[in-house]
């Protein structure tokens, strides 16, 4: 994370961010640390929160853009990044940062979470990683390990875990990092580089769920910090996220793919679309 650039002065301005509403997340939960990061991170980007749209689905970690005092959207299970890549090329000048769980991004959302690396518009995405589905009391998600045992499977799935970083990478996204909630000056390193990065950035963030998962709590012995990014080589970045344990932390890709052609300004003029949509008669 070393050669990530963050002003030297990082300002006081994160009260500014802070909504009055007390989250309902429990004791010990992980968004509490990635809520803490992004404050931290918007802060030192210094737009105001009117400029700022932190979008979401359905979950726990989806409850984040009511604990900002942003002009949030919390939207339906899945759709975060439809709805942010909508906002996005309608109003290029927003901030637009999604964000939600592992279950929300990766399973009902999978499908957007692909298409939006490859499509590479100007946003970041958050995934608060639990490996499991909080909001509705602790089924497997698309990340839980094989072998961890609930009541509605019992032993485990036995399903290979899906990787998200080596989908990113593969899918053509240019910034794919990896923080831990638990390391919250780090994660707001990582998520201001990725609120400053040009086009579509991921983090995926190692966020424990200490009711249903509270074995997380061994993530913090886990974790290390990445020593290298690898530059532009997708074959060996896929290759090396692959082969990781998972708790490797840091920008691990940085890729140099263009922007679809038009991102960063309406292609059709809001208005224009809207009287499309005009009915008549
Ligand atoms: C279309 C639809 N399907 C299913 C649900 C039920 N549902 C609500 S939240 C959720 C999963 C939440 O898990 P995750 O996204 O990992 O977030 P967490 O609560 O763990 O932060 C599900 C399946 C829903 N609200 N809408
Ligand atoms: S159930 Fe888990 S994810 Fe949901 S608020 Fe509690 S600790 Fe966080």
């Amino acid at each position: 994370m070393s050669d990530i650039p963050v002003p030297e002065q990082p300002c006081v301005r994160i009260l500014a961010f802070k909504s009055g509403a007390r989250p309902i997340w429990c004791p010990g939960c992980g968004d509490f640390g990635v809520l803490a990061a992004l404050e931290r991170a918007l802060a030192l980007h210094g737009r105001a929160s009117h400029e700022v749209a932190p979008i979401s689905g359905i979950g726990y970690s989806s409850r984040l853009p009511a604990y900002t005092k942003c002009y949030g959207f919390h939207g339906v299970h899945g759709r975060a990044l439809a709805f942010a890549t909508g906002l996005k090329l309608a109003r290029p000048d927003i901030e637009v940062i999604a964000v939600g769980g592992d279950g929300e991004g990766y399973s009902i959302g999978g499908n957007h979470f692909i298409h939006a690396c490859r499509r590479n518009i100007d946003m970041l995405y958050i995934v608060m990683d639990n490996r499991v589905y909080g909001m509705t009391k602790g089924q497997p998600s698309p990340a839980t390990e094989p072998d961890w045992h609930c009541d509605i499977a019992p032993g485990g799935v036995g399903l290979r875990p899906c990787n998200p970083l080596a989908l990113a990478i593969a899918a053509g996204a240019n910034f794919v990092a990896r923080g831990f909630s638990g390391k919250p000056s780090e994660l707001a390193q990582l998520i201001f580089a990725g609120i400053r990065w040009s086009g579509f950035a991921f983090v995926e963030v190692l966020s424990p769920c200490s009711t249903f998962r509270p074995e997380q709590s061994e993530w913090k012995e886990k974790v290390r910090l990445a020593t290298t990014t690898i530059e532009n080589d997708r074959a060996a970045a896929t290759a090396a996220v692959l082969a990781d344990d998972g708790y490797t932390l840091g920008l691990l890709f940085r890729g140099r793919r263009a922007p679809v052609p038009g991102c960063g300004r309406p292609l059709i003029p809001v208005d224009d679309i809207e009287r499309q949509f005009v009915l008549t008669g």
